[in-house]
């Protein structure tokens, strides 16, 4: 049975993990056995994300680039290729957050969520897809979505659109590479305790909104959404494509 959640022998790349939820991903899966490179867009929090993952035994790597240059994640894959590395596992993880009502957000900002939460996701996994589609050997792509994939809450326009449209980049990726056996699927976590999330958490009417909207009563942490990125870049979910799985705590499963 462990060996349906095992990825010795796969390589993944986790975007934006140099903290928060993809770092905690990176290391749940490289802990599966994965060979896993990092990234993020500046050099030394990505070489000292790597070292953290490294002195615990862990088969890492990092590369900074800007998932939102195409020309970037361009020269990462050819580096990649000219290395030997070949990407088995994608999560999509890179995002950011911009909270301001619609009517005062400048254009600017709004492609600027655009950019980082959606289209990244796009451009990466283009480059990933035709490498696994060339290979034959199938592939695991997970893109990380948001409970905001599926209800909006005021102040968070663009990262509601962008997360709304993860989800169905997520199908129309399945739609197209499932022949190719590249399962893709998305996770979608809940008010996970994480920096970006700081000045909610520490907003007393916000933690109190949160607590009493989830069955749960509590915030997660990014260490519980490591079994559902296992799950879904293991051999696990072979058979699973063009999901969502929403890991908060059962938010949105109530009134
Ligand atoms: C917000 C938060 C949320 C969380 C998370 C919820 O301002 O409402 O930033 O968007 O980050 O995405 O799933």
């Amino acid at each position: 049975m462990t060996q349906l959640f095992d990825l010795s022998g796969r390589t993944a790349l986790v975007t934006g993990s140099a903290r928060g939820i993809g770092f905690a991903l990176a290391e749940g899966l490289a802990a599966a056995g994965a060979r896993v490179v990092l990234n993020g867009t500046r050099a030394d929090t990505v070489a000292q994300a790597v070292t953290r993952l490294k002195d615990k035994g862990l088969d890492v790597h990092g590369r900074a680039f800007d998932v939102t240059d195409e020309q970037a994640v361009a020269d990462a894959f050819a580096q990649w290729d000219t290395d030997g590395i070949k990407i088995d596992i994608l999560i999509n993880n890179a995002g950011i957050q911009f909270r301001k009502p619609l009517v005062e957000l400048e254009l600017s900002d709004w492609q600027r969520v655009i950019d980082t939460n959606l289209t990244s996701a796009f451009i990466v996994a283009r480059q990933a897809a035709k490498r696994m589609i060339a290979r034959g050997a199938g592939g695991k792509i997970v893109n990380i979505g948001s409970i905001i994939s599926e209800n909006a809450r005021a102040t968070v326009g663009a990262y509601a659109a962008a997360k709304g449209g993860i989800k169905m980049l997520t199908k129309a990726m399945s739609a197209e590479w499932a022949s190719s056996n590249i399962q893709a699927n998305a996770i979608g976590p809940g008010y996970i305790l994480t920096d970006m999330n700081k000045a909610l958490v520490e907003n007393a009417a916000f933690d109190a909104w949160v607590k009493s909207s989830n069955p749960s009563q509590r915030w997660g942490t990014p260490e519980e959404l490591v079994g559902t990125a296992v799950y879904l870049s293991s051999a696990a979910s072979s058979y699973v494509n063009g999901q969502i799985i929403y890991v908060d705590g059962g938010w949105l499963a109530v009134l």
